[in-house]
């Protein structure tokens, strides 16, 4: 074949996404063709032109990320990784949405693949593009010869609609992340028709209000999105949108600029036509021209002598690399505090922050304008701000969602290690990027404080309830409430040292220490206290045998193992042998041998009361068929919080009674 004139070969590069689109879309008989079709130009002109990125080293610390909110248009990301040859193969592609395929319905994150992050819940991906875009600064301000980079997002109409992107915008806006770019599919179509149904705001004026820099362009035409993108690079002070008109499912005859094309798939006949009319072969189907990944590799190929040179110097620094690498130094915990006073838990975590944040430079965090609540400053260190980038506190605002989304974002990222925080009952307004990070075991870290009726006057609308039942219901999520002060400490070295995501349930109220210092807590659960000879602050039980099994378990968590303690008394006063756990993590105990779990909790003991200021919904896992769980199932009550235990029967009495009916 004779040479492409390089119009021709953008041209018939765009189609053969268009065609692999449908294609993908076709074979599955499920999936979304219309947005890859209509952002083809769009995905083409960042990548080939402006990304910088290296299929030979995905993970090349310093290159540019992409995000591609509008996770439904997968195949766009999907063709572009393939064609400038990511790990991700044309077989891959033609098992879109299979079982075990590398290709699912929506990208979720495999950074080794390309893919930055998981998307599809619409405006997430835009919230932790933020995120990434605040650890570049950051750690730019660091490190300024090895980390330079900008961060691109694709995102569409439902991402704009979401209120999680105008939180986050808001915050790009205020922070003036100038390294952030983003364009905006705009199609006017979304699932239910067009947007003029739904959607008439003016955004440009909208993003230019948030202080952002605002471009329009033909979003089809790749020179035209090229060069908006180029004008956004220049603009190093505000963050910059650039609003793509384009028209979904560019190309098809029949079904291009309608809602009919955003998520199924077009139809034979409708391939056919499109195809035609696209100017490529109908047979066979996946159709990649040589010239074309020829092109595409090419364009794969472009930023490697900069990605070596840009690896061999971050190999010569290993502070850096430790933290990419997101290996804890091996001195970090050598100050972490022990505690003998009573205190709120939310004050000890905020004392534990504040030892370990000199020898944990990467930890970077914040709150939602909950910071004193909260207890989430780094007391030594100055804010993170537009005038101030080596800051390592953020005020979030009053954008819990968008907080968590950045949150996500900057632990992917990589660099630094991130945490936010807010009250429980907030954790509501997060509980979508929480799921995301669950889903992609980012090691974010949120901080909620305020964790129950312990909050007292407040009253029911800030009383958390159902939200431990509900967190603890999400995989890969640990959900870890300590009792006291000392736990606590056991509790940020876990949430640390995980992997994945890690929520931290804090009183808002002072409890008293209960437990010794150490990381027992890291067990997940442990005998606190047994009823024996040698504890100190358990009475022996007369005519018990301290070597046999106790009569009954009280299983507590976070403030009320207290209670526990309490009735684990009176009962010793009735001869009755108690053993009192201390459970301050589901997830870390239910991944002990069955031998441990068994000598914290022997089958045998039968008579078992859990207490926890909270739904007991799920408590049936550890207390068994004969087992009653104490807590509340109602909302709570405004009123100073020792009237409210007591009015809802969180008592040493309540437990004791519960131990003693249960008796045979
Ligand atoms: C939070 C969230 N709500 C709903 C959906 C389901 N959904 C997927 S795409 C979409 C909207 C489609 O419009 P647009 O974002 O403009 O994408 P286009 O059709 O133009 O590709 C919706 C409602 C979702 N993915 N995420
Ligand atoms: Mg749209």
């Amino acid at each position: 074949m004779a040479t492409l004139e390089a119009t021709d070969l953008v041209r018939l590069t765009l189609n053969t996404i268009r065609g692999l689109t449908m294609d993908a879309v076709q074979a599955a008989n499920s999936g979304h063709p219309g947005m890859p079709m209509g952002a083809a130009g769009m995905g083409y002109a960042l990548f080939a032109r402006h990304l910088r990125f290296d299929p030979e080293s995905p993970q090349w610390f310093n290159r540019d990320r992409f995000i591609l909110s509008a996770g439904h248009g997968s195949l766009l990301l999907y063709s572009l990784l393939h064609l400038t040859g990511y790990d991700l193969s044309l077989e891959d592609i033609k098992s879109f949405r299979q079982w075990g395929s590398r290709t699912p319905g929506h990208p979720e994150c495999d950074p080794e693949r390309g893919i930055e992050v998981t998307t599809g819940p619409l405006g997430q991906g835009f919230g932790m593009a933020v995120g990434m875009a605040i650890a570049e600064e950051r750690l730019r301000s660091e490190f300024p010869e090895l980390v330079d980079h900008r961060t691109y997002v694709i995102c569409s109409d439902g991402d704009l609609m979401e209120g999680v992107s105008s939180e986050a915008a808001s915050l790009a806006g205020h922070l003036r992340l100038g390294r952030l770019v983003c364009l905006y599919d705009s199609n006017r179509i979304t699932i239910d028709g067009g947007t003029d149904l739904t959607f008439s705001e003016d955004v440009a004026k909208r993003f230019e209000a948030l202080d952002w820099h605002v471009s329009r362009c033909n979003g089809l035409e790749v020179d035209n999105v090229d060069a908006a993108v180029v004008a956004a690079k220049a603009e190093t002070e505000r963050p910059s949108l650039i609003i793509c008109d384009t028209v979904i499912a560019e190309g098809s005859p029949n079904k291009a600029g309608t809602a009919a094309s955003h998520g199924a798939a077009l139809g034979e006949e409708e391939v056919r036509l499109a195809k035609r009319n696209l100017g490529i072969p109908e047979e066979p189907a996946f159709y990649v021209p040589h010239e074309v990944l020829r092109h595409m590799r090419e364009v794969g190929c472009r930023h490697r002598a900069e990605r070596e040179a840009s690896e061999a110097a971050l190999s010569n620094n290993p502070e850096l690399l430790r933290r990419v690498e997101g290996r804890l130094p091996d001195d970090w915990g050598k100050d972490l505090p022990s505690f003998n006073e009573a205190m709120a838990t939310r004050a000890a975590s905020g004392a534990v922050l504040n030892t370990i944040a000199d020898r944990l430079p990467e930890l970077i965090g914040g709150s939602a304008d909950l910071t004193g609540s909260n207890q989430t400053a780094l007391k030594s260190f100055p804010l993170f701000s537009s005038e101030s980038r080596g800051g390592r506190n953020i005020h979030f605002g009053v954008r819990e969602h968008a907080m968590a989304c950045a949150i996500n974002g900057m632990n992917v990222h990589g660099g630094v290690r991130a945490y936010g925080g807010t009250f429980l009952i907030f954790s509501d307004y997060m509980r979508p990027a929480i799921r995301i990070a669950a889903l992609m075991k980012a090691p974010s870290v949120f901080v909620f404080t305020h964790d129950s009726i312990g909050l007292g006057e407040d009253g029911p609308t800030h009383q958390p309830i159902e939200h431990l039942a509900s967190l603890r219901a999400m995989p890969n999520l640990r959900v870890i409430r300590p009792a006291d002060a000392n736990e606590t400490v056991a509790a940020w070295k876990a949430a640390l040292e995980y992997e994945g995501p890690t929520a931290l349930i804090l009183t808002r109220q002072k409890v008293p220490v209960v437990t010794p210092p150490g990381h027992s807590a890291l067990l997940g659960a442990y005998v606190l206290s047994d009823p024996d000879f040698n504890s100190l602050n358990t009475p022996r039980v007369e005519g018990v045998d301290p070597a046999s099994p106790p009569e009954a378990i009280l299983i507590g968590t976070g403030s009320e193992v207290q209670i526990c303690l309490d009735a684990q008394r009176l009962l010793s006063k009735q001869g009755v042998s108690a053993r009192v756990v201390s459970m301050p993590c589901w997830e870390l105990f239910a991944e002990q041998s069955d031998e441990y779990r068994n000598e914290v909790l022997p089958p045998g003991v039968g008579n078992r009361v859990s207490v926890e200021a909270a739904a007991t919904l799920g408590w049936e896992r550890w207390i068994g068929d004969r087992g009653h769980a104490i807590g509340i199932d109602r909302f709570g009550a405004s009123a100073p919080f020792q009237d409210i235990y007591r009015n809802y029967g969180l008592t040493p009495e309540r437990v004791a009674d519960a131990v003693l009916n249960a008796r045979p």
